[in-house]
């Protein structure tokens, strides 16, 4: 598996499929979830509320990871996935690390061979970039699924800078 960065909008990436930070309704919300949602167009509401009335009545939990249609975005599926709230007081990183880990495991099972990360919870969760970046890049090199090229699209300099220090240990 290849581990690339690139500083930049997740939107505009062309691969296999783009993991959207979302939350557990599945219906929205800002950051990556508003964009995924502004670029990709109704057809991808239209599948998240086709899950609502299916598989995930009770919303999608954190840390796991379901797939819909890209929409008219330039790839084939998105995977919503749900970070955890950052807390000072509970160590949720084994659920930050589960939304990499899933996420990728459904890229698998979709025969997605590119994938595309934004550093989940690290926005309006509230997810110190130092600590996430390397929850994310531990999960991403301890998974097995059959993925070939991941890539982390990381917003501006400083996430940018904190995943380069990750990957170069
Ligand atoms: N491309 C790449 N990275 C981005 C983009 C973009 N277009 N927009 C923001 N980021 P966030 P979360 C960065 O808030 O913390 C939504 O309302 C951002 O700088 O998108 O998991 C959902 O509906 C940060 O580093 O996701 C949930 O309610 C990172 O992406 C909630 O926010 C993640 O920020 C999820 O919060």
């Amino acid at each position: 598996m290849d581990i690339t960065l690139v500083q930049g909008d997740i939107t505009e990436q062309a691969v296999d499929a783009i993991v959207n930070a979302a939350n557990s309704s599945l219906m929205g919300g800002g950051g990556v979830d508003g964009a995924v949602h502004r670029r990709g167009g109704p057809a991808i509401l239209r599948e998240c509320r086709e899950l609502r009335a299916s598989r995930y009545g009770r919303g999608l939990p954190t840390g796991q990871a379901v797939a819909t249609t890209a929409g008219d975005l330039a790839a084939r599926w998105v995977i919503h996935t749900v970070g955890p709230v950052h807390s000072r007081t509970e160590d949720r990183s084994e659920l930050l690390a589960s939304c990499y880990r899933e996420s990728l495991r459904v890229a698998g099972e979709l025969g997605a061979a590119s994938v595309a990360f934004p550093a989940i919870s690290t926005g309006i969760y509230g997810w110190p970039l130092d600590d996430g970046a390397p929850i994310a890049v531990a999960a991403v090199r301890g998974s097995d699924a059959p993925v070939k090229d991941v890539r982390f699209v990381l917003f501006d300099a400083e996430a940018y800078a904190a995943f380069e220090r990750e990957l170069g240990r």
